[in-house]
C-alpha cells in the first residue's frame, strides 16, 4: 500500500532534518536516527494520523523506530501543521547549503567545509569560488575535487531543464489522474518522451479526448487551474501550456475521439519516427499528420481553421493500431519509436516481443535493515509475495560499504542463516540468499571466494573509484566477471542521471566476457540510475548476454518502483527471453550453476 500524504510529507520532513544536521556535523547519531524515522514512514502503510487519532502521542510512541525526539517532532507537526523544533533546526544554517547536497561531489563534509571555511553559502557561490581559486588549501578540496564538483554543478544545471523520467511520472500521474476526473473527459494519456521511457524529459504532453457535448475549453480552463499550475505560458480552444512550480512544461490537447490515434501517435514521436512514417505516405500519395491520414490532393484543397480537425474523413485515424495497419504494419511500442531500424523491424515481420512487467518472476537485487534498508527479511519477502513473485534475492551491501552498514564475513553468515530461516518459515515465495558485494577498484570483491561459495546469488556492484579511466574500469568489471561466483554485475557503471557520469566502460568488451561467462547485467531500475542505459542494453544483447533487471529497493514500497527498468529494456529491444528474472526458478538455478566451478 503507497504511504499516506500525511506519511510523505513527515517522511521528506526527518529526511531533510538528517541532512541538516549532517552538514552541522555535530549530531551524527540524531542525523542516522532521523535518516531512518525518515523512510520508516515512507514506507509505513497506515497513515500517521489515523495512527495518533485513535491512540494519541503514545500510539505515535509505540511505533517501531521512532523514538522519543521524532515523536515529538510528529505530533507538534500532526497537531499544529508544523514542527518547532524542525523549523529551528532549518533556520540553524543558510537556505542556500542543503541544495549543494544535489551537486555530486559535495556530500555534507565538503559543503560544512566550504561554508565555515570559505564563507560559501549557494551554489552560485560555489561554483564563483572554484573559479576564482578561493578555496585552495581547504583540506580535503584538491584540485581534482574542485574540477569534480565544478562538472557536477554542470550536470545540476541540466537536470533543471531534463527532469529524470521518475520525476517527470511523479507530476504525469496525479495530473492525468485529475483530468480523467473532469466532467466530459472520456480519455487523458500522456505521449511524448514520457511514453517512451526515456530517460530525462524535456517536457509532458498530455492528450484528451472529450465527450460530443462537452466543450474542450472547459477542461482546458480546469487543467489551467490545477494546483500544480505555477504559469499559464499558452491557451487557446484545444490546446493549453502550463509551467509546474517545479518549472516542468505540460502541454495539453483535446482532439475529437475519432482522431484520437492519429493524435497519439503524432504527439507521442519520436519526431524522427514520424518523420519516417509521413515519408512512407507522402510515396503513396497520402499525408499523415495529427489528425490521420488523407488523400494529398484532397487534404492540399481542404478548407479548415488552423488547429481544428477537418471535417473531411480520414483513411486511419481513430486509433494507432488502425494507421500502422494502414501502413501495412503491426502496432510499434512506443519505446522502439526512435527510428532505430523498428520500422523496417515492422515491414519485414520481425518486431521483438518486448518484455512486459507481468513476466517478470521476481527481483535479485534487494536490501534489508541489516544494511540500508528500512524492511526485514520477512516483511521484504511478503511484499514480494503480495507481487506475485516466485523468488527474492536479499542482497545486503558487504563490508567496504560502512556508511551502508554493510556485512562483514560474521554478520554476512549469521544473515544467511536468517533468510534461510525465513525461507523456511514463509511459504509460496523462495528467498535466495544472495550479497551484494563491492567491486573494489582494483576489481577484486569485498568478500573471499570461499564465502560467496555459501550464496545462492552473487550480485558485483562498483560504489567507489568512479573516474577511472576507460581502461583501467573497464578492467576492474571484468575481473569481476571472472568470479566464478559471480552472477550479476549490478548498476554496471555507476553513473546517476544528471548528476555523475559514472565508469566509463568499454560496453561491448564487458558484454563478451559476461555472455562468455553466463553473469547477467543488471538494468538497475532505480529512477537516479537506469544503469545500464538503453543503448547498453543493445550491445548486451548484441554480444548474447542475459540481463537482470532489479529494483534494488531499500523498502517494501521500493519493490513495486520497476517500471523504468522495464521501460529501460523495452527501449534497448529485449524480450523476457534475454532476462534471467523471466525465468523459473529451477532454469534460474541451471544458469546459477553453469558458471560456479
Ligand atoms: P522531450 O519533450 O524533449 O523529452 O521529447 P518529446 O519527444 O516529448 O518531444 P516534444 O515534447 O517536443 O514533442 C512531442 C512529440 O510531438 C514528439 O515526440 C513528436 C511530435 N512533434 C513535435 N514537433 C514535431 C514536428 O515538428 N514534426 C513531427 N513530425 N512531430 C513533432
Ligand atoms: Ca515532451
Ligand atoms: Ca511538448
Ligand atoms: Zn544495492
Amino acid at each position: 500500500m503507497p504511504a499516506s500524504e500525511t506519511n510523505k510529507q513527515l517522511a521528506r520532513l526527518f529526511l531533510t532534518a538528517s541532512k541538516v544536521l549532517e552538514v552541522k556535523g555535530d549530531n551524527r547519531f540524531k542525523a542516522i536516527a532521523f535518516q531512518r524515522v525518515g523512510r520508516l514512514l515512507e514506507d509505513l502503510s497506515e497513515d500517521v494520523r489515523a495512527i495518533f487519532n485513535a491512540g494519541g502521542r503514545k500510539a505515535i510512541e509505540a511505533i517501531k523506530g521512532i523514538g522519543a525526539s521524532s515523536s515529538a517532532i510528529i505530533v507538534d507537526y500532526l497537531e499544529t501543521g508544523r514542527s518547532v523544533d524542525y523549523d529551528e533546526l532549518l533556520a540553524s544554517i543558510p537556505d542556500g547549503l542543503l541544495p549543494m547536497l544535489e551537486i555530486s561531489g559535495m556530500g555534507p563534509k565538503t559543503i560544512q567545509a566550504v561554508w565555515q571555511q570559505a564563507g560559501v553559502t549557494s551554489i552560485d557561490q560555489l561554483a564563483a569560488a572554484i573559479a576564482d581559486g578561493s578555496l585552495a588549501g581547504i583540506k580535503g578540496l584538491g584540485d581534482k575535487k574542485q574540477e569534480q564538483i565544478r562538472q557536477g554543478i554542470e550536470l545540476l544545471a541540466k537536470a533543471g531543464e531534463r527532469p529524470r523520467l521518475g520525476t517527470a511520472m511523479n507530476v504525469a500521474l496525479p495530473m492525468l489522474e485529475r483530468l480523467r476526473e473532469l466532467p466530459g473527459v472520456e480519455r487523458a494519456e500522456y505521449c511524448g518522451s514520457l511514453r517512451r521511457a526515456k530517460e530525462t524529459i524535456g517536457d509532458l504532453d498530455f492528450l484528451v479526448t472529450v465527450e460530443m457535448q462537452a466543450k474542450p475549453a472547459d477542461v482546458l480552463t480546469a487543467f489551467s487551474t490545477f494546483p500544480e499550475v505555477d504559469r499559464i505560458l499558452g491557451k487557446g480552444e484545444s490546446k493549453a501550456s502550463i509551467l509546474t512550480h517545479g518549472g516542468l512544461q505540460v502541454d495539453c490537447r483535446v482532439v475529437p475521439a475519432r482522431h484520437f490515434g492519429a493524435a497519439y501517435l503524432y504527439f507521442t514521436g519520436s519526431k524522427d519516427h514520424n518523420i519516417r512514417l509521413r515519408g512512407v505516405a507522402q510515396d503513396r500519395g497520402y499525408t499523415l499528420n495529427e489528425w490521420g491520414i488523407y488523400s494529398k490532393d484532397k487534404w492540399e484543397k481542404h478548407k479548415r481553421k488552423p488547429g481544428e480537425p477537418p471535417t473531411m474523413d480520414s483513411e486511419a485515424g481513430e486509433t494507432e493500431a488502425d494507421v500502422y495497419a494502414w501502413f501495412d504494419l503491426p502496432w510499434i511500442a512506443p519505446e522502439l519509436r526512435e527510428d532505430a531500424g523498428e520500422i523496417e523491424a515492422a515491414q519485414a515481420g520481425k518486431l521483438p516481443e518486448l518484455i512486459e512487467l507481468a513476466d517478470y518472476r521476481g527481483d535479485l537485487h534487494t536490501h534489508t535493515n541489516a544494511s540500508d534498508g528500512i524492511a526485514s527479511i520477512e516483511q521484504m519477502a511478503e511484499a514480494a509475495k503480495a507481487l506475485g513473485y516466485a523468488f527474492l534475492a536479499i542482497t545486503d551491501h558487504s563490508k567496504s560499504q560502512f556508511q551502508a552498514n554493510g556485512l562483514d564475513t560474521d554478520r554476512l553468515i549469521k544473515h544467511a542463516a536468517a533468510i534461510r530461516a525465513a525461507n523456511d518459515k514463509i511459504k509460496g515465495i523462495t528467498l535466495l540468499v544472495g550479497s551484494e558485494v563491492d567491486i573494489l577498484s582494483d576489481g577484486k570483491l569485498d568478500y573471499e571466494d570461499a564465502v560467496l561459495a555459501e550464496l545462492d546469488w552473487v550480485v558485483a556492484s562498483p560504489h567507489v573509484s568512479l573516474r577511472q579511466s576507460a581502461d583501467k574500469a573497464t578492467d576492474r568489471i571484468l575481473r569481476a566477471i571472472d568470479n566464478p561466483y559471480v552472477n550479476a554485475i549490478g548498476h554496471p557503471t555507476g553513473r546517476l542521471i544528471n548528476q555523475r557520469a559514472g565508469l566509463p566502460l568499454d560496453m561491448a568488451k564487458v558484454a563478451d566476457r559476461a555472455a562468455q561467462s553466463g553473469t547477467a547485467l543488471e538494468i538497475n531500475a532505480s529512477y537516479q540510475r537506469l544503469d545500464l542505459q538503453d543503448a547498453h542494453v543493445k550491445v548486451a544483447l548484441a554480444a548474447g548476454a542475459m540481463l537482470t533487471i532489479n529494483t534494488d529497493a531499500h523498502s517494501t514500497v521500493g519493490l513495486s518502483s520497476l517500471a523504468g527498468g522495464i521501460g529501460t529494456a523495452r527501449r534497448g529491444w529485449a524480450t523476457k527471453a534475454n532476462v534471467v528474472n523471466c525465468m523459473t526458478l529451477a532454469s534460474l538455478r541451471k544458469f546459477i550453476a553453469a558458471k560456479r566451478p
